[in-house]
């Protein structure tokens, strides 16, 4: 005799808040490859790092991109190597290559490119949300509607402007330092895979079909249903 049991299994308070919005993940591999000034690229930095970025779009309202960035070989507050003032962080931002400010910019440039969000430094940390871990060297915060201004020079924008360019991949996460203050390491914010565990929580309705045998022996099997994130379908982490 085979018999089926199906399990309905809600996760309650993520599915009811997930259901609201639509979630996309992005990272960023931070290095002085990245960075093309003058259709030059590289840089002497010795700096690097990676940086994941979670987009949600809800239903209604403003979308928010949270940005959790880990650095390697990097001095935030210049107290961790002050002997050498060359890896000092003076800026972090994230700019839209799409858009050229700095006179000699060309297209395909990562510096040297408009601001949309001045996180960390010079000019300002528009973000009210940023925090930072020198010694952990650690930068993060949340992007939202309200780190939006008109100051000068390079005032910050919101992220509802800039949703074309990027799921067009051309935002870029740009690190400044005192020995390349024009632009150090950095890289553009590429769309991945959900992480597998968060997706899980994500997902918020899972029906788990559970097959007895005689023999004793249950095969368990879990179909994501109803997913409202970006991709559909639960991929293998790859962060
Ligand atoms: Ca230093
Ligand atoms: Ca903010
Ligand atoms: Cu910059």
């Amino acid at each position: 005799m085979k018999r089926w049991f199906t399990v309905f299994t809600l996760v309650a308070a993520t599915g009811l808040s997930t259901h609201a919005a639509t979630i996309t993940y992005f990272s960023a591999s931070l290095s002085q490859d990245h960075v093309v000034k003058g259709g030059i690229a590289g840089t002497a930095a010795t700096g690097r790092g990676t940086a994941t970025f979670v987009l949600t779009q809800p239903d209604v309202g403003e979308p928010t991109l949270r940005y959790d960035i880990g650095l390697v070989g990097a001095d935030l507050d210049g107290a961790q190597t002050p002997n050498m003032p060359a890896d000092n962080v003076t800026g972090i931002h994230l700019h839209n290559t799409a858009v050229c400010i700095a006179p000699g910019c060309q297209v395909g440039d990562t510096g040297g490119t408009m601001h949309v969000l001045n996180l960390f430094g010079f000019p300002r940390a528009d973000d009210g949300d940023m925090t930072y871990d020198a010694a952990a060297s650690t930068v993060s915060g949340l992007w939202d509607a309200s780190d939006k201004n008109a100051l000068t020079p390079l005032p910050s924008g919101k992220p509802s402007e800039f949703l074309t360019e990027l799921f067009n991949g051309k935002l870029f996460l740009m690190v400044h330092t005192q020995g390349v203050p024009t632009g150090a390491y950095g890289g553009f914010l590429t769309r991945v895979p959900e992480p597998a565990g968060l997706a899980l929580l994500l997902t918020g309705v899972c029906w788990l079909l559970i097959r007895r045998r005689q023999g004793g022996t249950a095969i368990t099997f879990c179909h994501e249903a109803s997913v409202r994130n970006s991709r559909g379908v639960v991929q293998a982490p790859k962060w």
